[in-house]
């Protein structure tokens, strides 16, 4: 069965079908190959794309995996379906890297009446049931927000004092923080937690307020063409927290169409989560205010639970990725260079 459905999985990327973007570059396995079904969210960001990269890396490439993996284009119903044919074709494990966390019951379940394992990797899925997968990896996303937002306290707090330093005799007056919101896929674990940590920090600072919360959906275009018809009528910002790096990009490119600086020394403060290559640059260039790491390197770390779990070495229910957060003074050129993400 599970060769059948290997053929027609192989005939179906020929032909361009199905939303397989890969699968081994090597003839199926007639062996004993052990075969994992991965359902990746879709390719909306270099964040996504350095993590499908590091899984097909990881399996691909190993004789002792056949790694079959499909990208839902940030559709749930799109990882239904491929898990659905994963179940078919018998695989002996699946990962899953959940769009949103809502929704996963009815498919863990059947995954499970099928005696399939599964991990969840990246973003967790909401089910009360944690029986229904083996582990979940990924990022502490509410750690990363609180990174955020803990420099943010950081800097404001420093500034207010080089107020008070000033010579001019007048007391300060404490002037409201502008926040400008960003926002991911809504329902995603990333998305979530990220808002929670600013929404949380907002609500014990009274002089803190976030004037809009914009949809991005993860996306450069997106955020790009949301922040250009904002900034149309509101052009007072004093911070952009942005929850991925693809989204301050097109907001970066809209800021600058609409004449507002940024960065250091600019009208905005900009807050970015993922920490790739690119974003690191424009960090150390200045145009970026700080960069909330999110590694997405995790495919060997993965590749270590899935072998642990075949020696029937007991796994963590979570595993957490090593993150940090840099600001410009954190940066070297070598170090950007050498990232490989
Ligand atoms: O921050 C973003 C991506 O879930 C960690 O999804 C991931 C997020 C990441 O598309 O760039």
């Amino acid at each position: 069965m599970r060769r059948f459905f290997s053929i027609l999985l192989s005939i179906s990327m020929i032909l361009g079908l199905a939303g397989c973007t890969g699968a081994k570059p090597t003839e199926p396995s007639e062996n004993n190959a052990f075969v994992i079904g991965f359902s990746q969210v879709g390719s909306e960001s270099d964040w996504r794309i350095a993590n499908t990269k590091s899984m097909t890396d990881t399996f691909a490439f190993d004789a002792d995996y056949e790694f079959i993996m499909e990208n839902a284009r940030q559709k749930q119903e799109n990882q239904f379906a491929s898990v659905r044919r994963f179940i078919l074709d018998g695989v002996d494990l699946i990962i899953i890297a959940p769009t949103v966390e809502e929704g996963w019951l009815t498919v863990l379940t059947e995954i499970h009446d099928a005696g399939i394992p599964v991990i969840i990797i990246d973003r967790s899925v909401a089910v009360w049931d944690d029986n229904l997968f083996l582990t979940n990896i990924g990022s502490d996303f509410l750690r990363q927000g609180n990174l955020a937002v803990e420099w943010l306290e950081k800097v404001t707090a420093q500034e207010a004092v080089s107020e008070e330093e000033e010579p001019d005799g007048s007391t300060p007056v404490s002037t409201t923080l502008k926040i400008l919101h960003l926002q991911g896929t809504i329902g995603a674990t990333a998305q979530i937690q990220r808002t929670k940590a600013l929404e949380d920090a907002v609500a014990t600072h009274e002089d803190w307020l976030i004037t809009s919360q914009l949809y991005g959906d993860f996306t450069e275009a997106k955020a790009y063409e949301v922040m250009t018809e904002y900034l149309k009528e509101n052009k007072d910002i004093d911070v952009l927290y942005s929850e991925n790096d693809n989204m301050t990009f097109g907001a970066m490119r809209a800021l600058d169409e609409a004449g507002i600086t940024y960065g250091e020394g600019g009208d905005v403060k900009i807050i970015t989560f993922d920490a790739t290559k690119e974003a690191l640059q424009y960090c150390l260039d200045g145009k970026i205010n700080l960069c909330v790491e999110c590694n997405p390197m995790f495919g060997p770390q993965v590749k270590d639970l899935v072998e642990k779990y075949r020696n029937g070495d007991t796994i963590p229910k979570h595993v957490y990725v090593d993150e940090s957060a840099y600001t410009s003074k954190d940066l070297t050129q070598e170090f950007i260079d050498a990232r490989a993400y």
